[in-house]
C-alpha cells in the first residue's frame, strides 16, 4: 500500500468516472452569490474533534456561515498489536473529525487532499440536501483543495464517507466521521458527550497476524473482515483510552456506522439506555432500550444516566464481532457504590456441596474411561482390521463414482490413455506422492510398470473431502491384490495444506 504504482492510481480515476457521470462532468461554477440575509450572517470556523471528543454544544440562537476546513491524509497507524495499516483519514483519524453545527447555516466547506496522498478522495455527507451530498462538487486530487456551499435543512446526526470508487475500499481503509446538525432548539444538555463509530477492515491477513496489512477486495465483496472495530482499531476504546464518566452522570454516545458493509446491534453491557434517538432521528426518543440496530451509513444518540460505578462494556452484540475481531470498548465510571441498584457478589456457597463435587468427579472419570475406550480400540488390530475394511467399502464407492471411467473397474487402467493402478509400481512405492496425485492431479510423462504416459489426472480437491480421500486411496491400495495400510484424513488434510 506505502508505493501505489501509477497504474493503479490511473485505474481508480478511471472507475471513478461512472460515479460522477450521473451528474454530468462537475463543472466548476466559483462562489455562490448569497442572499443578502443570508450573507449578512456572522461567519464562524467550526472546530473539529478527533474521536472519541465531540466539540461544544452550540450556544448560537440564529444561523451562522460555517467556514468547514477538512483535510485528507493517507497515514500508516495501529489497527492492532503488531498489525499496521494504511489508514485514509478525514483529518487524520478514524472516524474522521467530528462536525458540529446548526439546523438552519449554510457551509461553506473546503476539503484539501494532502500533497502526500496516492488518489483523490471527495465527501458525501448524509446532511447534505442535493445530488451526491457533495460527492461531485468535492472530487480532489492530491495537493488540491475543493470548496462547496450547502445549507443544513434537517437535523440529526448524519454519516460522512469518501465516494470516490471503488467505495467501499476507500470506506473500507477508513473514510468515514459523524456531522451532528443541531436542531435549532439544541439537544438537552447532558454531563458527557462522546464519539464512536464502527467500521470493518479487510486485511489481507487474517485476524491478529502482524505486519503492514492491505485491503482485501475478495474479502469485502464475501463481506468476511477479519476486523470489526470500534474508533479504527482494536482496543481503540479499552485500558487508559476508555471512556470515563461520574456516578450520577448522564453520559450521551453519538454513534455511527461507516461499514462499509457490515450493521452494528450496540449494545452497553451493564446498562440500559434511557433515551435512544431511533436512526438518529430527531422525532421523541425512545426509552428503556438495551440494544439499538445501527444501520451501514447510519447512525444513533443513545444516553444513560450512570448509577453506579464499574467497566461498561460497548459491544456489537452479535458477539463474536465484539469477542473475536475487536468490536468491544469500554465506559468506566467512579464515585460511590450504591449496593441497592446493585449489590455486586453477596456470597460464594457451594451450590449441592459434596454432591455436587462428587458429581463433578464422575463426570472427570467418564471422560477418562471414554477416551481409554478410545485409545484401546485404535490398537486393537481386530477393531482396526474392520476400520480400514470401513474405509475400503466407502473408497470402493468415492472409486466406482469417479476414478473408474479412467482407471477402469478393474484397475488396469487403458493402454496408452490411463495408467494402470493395479499393482502400479508408481503409485505403490510412495504413498504422500500419491495422495498429492488425488488432490492437486499430475501431467507430464510418468513411468508406470516400464510403460511411459504422458496425460493428465484433473484434481480432485474442490470435489473430495479429507475422509474420501483417504477411503479412495485405502480402497486402491488394497484392491486388485495391492496390499497396503489405510489411509487416514489427518494424513490427506496436512498434504492438502502444503505450501506450493
Ligand atoms: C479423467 C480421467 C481420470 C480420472 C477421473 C482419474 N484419473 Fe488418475 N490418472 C489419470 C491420468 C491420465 C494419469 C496419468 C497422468 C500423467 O501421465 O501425468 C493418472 C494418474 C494417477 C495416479 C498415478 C499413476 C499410477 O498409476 O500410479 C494415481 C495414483 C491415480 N491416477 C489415482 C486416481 C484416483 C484414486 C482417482 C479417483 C479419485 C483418479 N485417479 C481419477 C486420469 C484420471
Ligand atoms: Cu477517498
Amino acid at each position: 500500500m506505502k508505493s501505489t504504482p501509477a497504474s493503479l492510481l490511473l485505474g481508480l480515476l478511471l472507475l471513478a468516472g461512472p460515479v460522477f457521470a450521473a451528474e454530468g462532468p462537475s463543472v466548476i461554477t466559483g462562489p455562490v452569490v448569497l442572499p443578502p440575509e443570508i450573507a449578512a450572517l456572522p461567519i464562524e470556523v467550526a472546530t473539529l474533534t478527533a474521536p472519541p471528543h465531540v466539540p461544544p454544544p452550540i450556544t448560537r440562537k440564529s444561523a451562522a456561515r460555517v467556514v468547514i476546513n477538512l483535510e485528507v491524509r493517507e497515514t500508516v497507524g495501529t489497527l492492532s498489536d503488531g498489525v499496521e495499516y494504511t489508514f485514509w483519514t478525514y483529518g487524520g483519524s478514524v472516524p474522521g473529525s467530528f462536525i458540529r453545527i446548526r439546523e438552519g447555516d449554510v457551509v461553506e466547506f473546503h476539503l484539501n487532499n494532502h500533497p502526500s496522498s496516492k488518489v483523490p478522495h471527495n465527501i458525501d455527507l448524509h446532511a447534505v440536501t442535493g445530488a451526491g451530498g457533495g460527492a461531485a462538487s468535492t472530487f480532489t486530487a492530491p495537493g488540491h483543495s475543493s470548496q462547496f456551499t450547502f445549507q443544513a435543512l434537517n437535523p440529526g446526526l448524519y454519516v460522512y464517507h469518501c465516494a470516490t470508487a471503488p467505495v467501499p475500499m476507500h470506506i473500507g481503509n477508513g473514510m468515514y466521521g459523524l456531522i451532528l446538525v443541531e436542531p435549532k432548539n439544541g439537544l438537552p444538555p447532558v454531563d458527557r458527550e462522546y464519539y464512536v463509530m464502527q467500521g470493518e477492515f479487510y486485511t489481507t491477513g487474517r485476524f491478529g497476524e502482524e505486519g503492514l496489512q492491505s485491503f482485501d477486495m475478495a474479502k469485502a465483496i464475501d463481506e468476511r473482515p477479519p476486523y470489526i472495530v470500534f474508533n479504527g482499531a482494536v482496543g481503540a476504546l479499552v485500558g487508559d483510552r476508555a471512556l470515563t464518566a461520574k456516578v450520577g452522570e448522564t453520559v450521551r454516545i453519538y454513534f455511527g456506522v461507516g461499514g462499509p458493509n457490515v450493521v452494528s446491534s450496540f449494545h452497553v453491557i451493564g446498562e440500559i439506555f434511557d433515551r435512544v434517538y431511533t436512526e438518529a432521528g430527531m422525532g421523541p426518543p425512545n426509552s428503556h432500550v438495551q440494544t439499538t440496530l445501527v444501520p451501514s451509513g447510519g447512525a444513533t444518540i443513545v444516553e444513560m444516566k450512570m448509577d453506579v460505578p464499574g467497566t461498561y462494556i460497548l459491544v456489537d452484540h452479535s458477539l463474536t464481532r465484539a469477542f473475536n475481531k475487536g468490536a468491544l470498548g469500554m465506559l468506566k465510571v467512579d464515585g460511590p457504590a450504591n449496593r441497592v441498584i446493585y449489590s455486586g457478589k453477596e456470597i460464594d456457597a457451594v451450590y449441592l456441596g459434596a454432591q455436587a463435587e462428587a458429581g463433578s468427579d464422575s463426570a472427570k472419570r467418564e471422560a477418562e474411561l471414554r477416551g481409554r475406550i478410545a485409545a484401546e480400540t485404535k490398537a486393537n488390530p481386530v477393531i482396526a482390521g474392520l476400520t480400514k475394511e470401513i474405509q475400503f467399502e466407502k473408497g470402493k464407492q468415492v472409486y466406482m463414482g469417479l476414478c473408474f471411467a479412467c482407471h477402469q473397474a478393474d484397475g488396469k487402467g487403458l493402454p496408452g490413455a490411463f495408467p494402470p493402478l493395479a499393482a502400479a509400481d508408481y503409485m505403490l512405492a510412495d504413498r504422500d506422492r500419491s495422495v498429492r496425485v488425488v488432490l492437486k492431479g499430475l501431467s507430464g510423462p510418468i513411468t508406470v510398470n516400464g510403460v511411459t504416459i504422458n496425460s493428465v489426472m484433473p484434481p480432485q480437491e474442490a470435489v473430495l473431502t479429507d475422509a474420501q480421500v483417504a477411503d479412495v486411496l485405502t480402497y486402491v491400495f488394497n484392491a486388485w491384490g495391492n496390499k497396503g495400510d489405510a489411509f487416514s484424513a489427518a494424513q490427506v488434510k496436512a498434504i492438502r495444506n502444503e505450501t506450493r
